[in-house]
């Protein structure tokens, strides 16, 4: 798998620069999700997938950005599920985004995730990688990845960030919501996926919630290059990760583009959330 932890590690040198200087305006399309693209997430696209390309151990990717699956390499291993620039709408207002991969054996569905990676660009440029039950950390200096840590999730953490608007939460959502409020926690939500599930991390903890709304009943996230990804990467932290009603990686996929209502924290927020959704569903 390293060769592939080296080809994203390329391809995130080559995002960085396309945010750069990038044309962040918005395409003629929309993707399989409804988004309208971004030209910078088809020009990240595209610099992903050339280099996945070279790499023979990959069989075939899906992207949030294209509709099917894409064959790379008949006998190759691994299956990738790729968001390439989550969140980017945020490059207008110069805040953080980021490039989110799951990394499969045989087929795209949570019970065959073997590794996540995601890498944040933001004021620095950081890689996590999810393998082998633990996380690590590295940042990029003058173009090449430096580890800096592991990451390791508190039993209980003191961040709430809370996904979609008041308006749109069912009623057990709102009461988890304000319990959590009451007990103190501080509101720590940027609307990019990648930073706010980064930040909860490295700052020990909490709970990144993005529940069913009445306008997504089956949540926003996507299953196979959002929420599964992270759903690993915070188990392998030592946190949990839930649909409402059991674990994320227990979640069935039926298309390559599903959904999914998600929850990733530490344990004791993620057993608050299952506590407070079977009391009032
Ligand atoms: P909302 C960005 O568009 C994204 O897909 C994720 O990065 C982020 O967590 C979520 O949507 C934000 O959605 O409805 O809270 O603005």
């Amino acid at each position: 798998m390293n060769e592939i932890f080296e080809a994203i590690k390329k391809a995130s040198v080559e995002i960085q620069k396309i945010i750069d200087v990038g044309d962040t305006g918005k395409s003629e399309n929309e993707n399989s999700t409804g988004d309208t693209q971004l030209k910078l997430d088809i020009a990240s696209d595209i610099v992903i997938e050339k280099i996945f390309a070279t790499i023979p151990s990959i069989k075939a990717i899906v992207s949030e950005e294209q509709e099917a699956i894409v064959p790379l390499n008949e006998d190759g291993e691994y299956l990738i599920a790729y968001d390439p620039l989550d969140g980017s709408s945020l490059v207008d207002v110069n805040l953080s985004v980021g490039s989110i991969y799951g990394i499969y054996k045989n087929d795209f569905t949570a019970q065959n995730i073997i590794a996540a990676v995601y890498v944040v660009f933001g004021p620095r440029v950081e890689m996590v990688v999810a393998a082998d039950n633990c996380v690590k950390m590295y940042r990029l200096f003058n173009n090449s990845f430096e580890y800096i840590q592991d990451i390791t999730l508190n039993e209980k953490g003191t961040i709430t960030a809370t996904g979609s608007t008041q308006m749109c939460w069912p009623d057990h959502h709102r009461i988890l919501v304000n319990k959590m409020f009451k007990d103190g926690y501080y509101l720590r939500y940027s609307g990019g996926m990648v930073p706010d599930l980064h930040q909860i991390l490295l700052k020990g903890g909490g709970l990144f919630s993005y529940p069913g709304t009445t306008d997504k009943p089956k949540g926003k996230l996507r299953q196979l290059f959002e929420v599964f990804p992270f759903a690993l990467t915070y188990e392998f932290a030592g946190g949990a990760a839930s649909d409402g009603s059991k674990r994320a990686l227990d979640v069935e996929t039926t298309h390559i583009h599903d959904t999914t209502p998600c929850f990733f924290g530490s344990k004791d927020e993620i057993n608050k959330v299952l506590e407070v959704y079977k009391e009032n569903v």
